[in-house]
């Protein structure tokens, strides 16, 4: 498996999920889906919604609305549990991220249309010792990343269906964002009854082990 240092900490895995691999993952993202439909986050203080749409699986799932950002243990709408994690995920990160104890959430991003995700750190976590683990799924998107402070210069990568990368040590609350989503790249999603876009998986660890 091809496997390649971006910055300290990052190590990408470009076609980390074969065809097949990333049919399975989608298929149960499928089921995860009727039990636990996509929300529209809204920021924190004033309730502008995310051009992202979001869901979970886990035993924990990341939600944002007027309230903050925090991890919770049920869906913001139906109130329901969260789906557990399926187990083509849990053996990705053990592969990945073998040191790390086992993940706690798995926040499920959705990018259609003009979707972006603007610069954010990740540190809703209470632990930072885990690395983070993401998955793409359908159309390539342009993802950057810098350092630890805003201003720090940055790098930009494609990531395509089935590529991983893993954001650990000194990555791990470094600036990054998707700046676009190259419409029509992928027919994958299609699959799932999705019309195209961009599913993104990242694996978390939230409480200390
Ligand atoms: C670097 N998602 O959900 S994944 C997010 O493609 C998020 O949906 C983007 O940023 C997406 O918070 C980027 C890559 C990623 C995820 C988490 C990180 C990079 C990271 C955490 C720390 C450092
Ligand atoms: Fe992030």
């Amino acid at each position: 498996m091809t496997r390649v240092g971006i910055k300290p900490g990052v190590t990408y895995h470009p076609g980390y999920l074969s065809a097949d691999q990333q049919g399975v993952l989608l298929a149960a993202l499928a089921a995860i889906l009727r039990e636990a439909p996509f929300f529209t986050p809204r920021m924190p203080r004033t309730g502008k919604p995310f051009s992202v749409r979001m869901t979970n699986c886990g035993k924990l799932g990341w939600v944002s609305d007027e309230g903050g950002y925090r991890y919770q243990e049920t869906h913001p709408e139906t109130g329901r549990p969260w789906p557990a994690m399926p187990r083509i995920l849990i053996a990705a990160w053990q592969e990945l991220a073998p040191e790390a104890p086992l993940p706690e959430a798995c926040l499920v991003n959705y990018y259609a249309g003009g979707a972006r995700m603007s610069l954010h750190q990740d540190r809703d976590e209470q632990d930072f010792g885990a690395p983070v683990l993401s998955l793409s799924l359908g159309d390539t998107a342009v993802f950057r990343i810098g350092g630890t402070a805003r201003r720090d210069p940055t790098t930009s990568l494609k990531l395509s269906s089935g590529d991983a990368l893993v954001f650990g040590g000194p990555a791990r609350l470094a600036f990054h964002g998707i700046d676009r989503v190259l419409t029509g790249s992928s027919t994958l999603l299609a699959q799932a009854g999705l019309d195209g876009g961009r599913i993104n998986l990242t694996l978390r660890r939230v409480s200390p082990a």
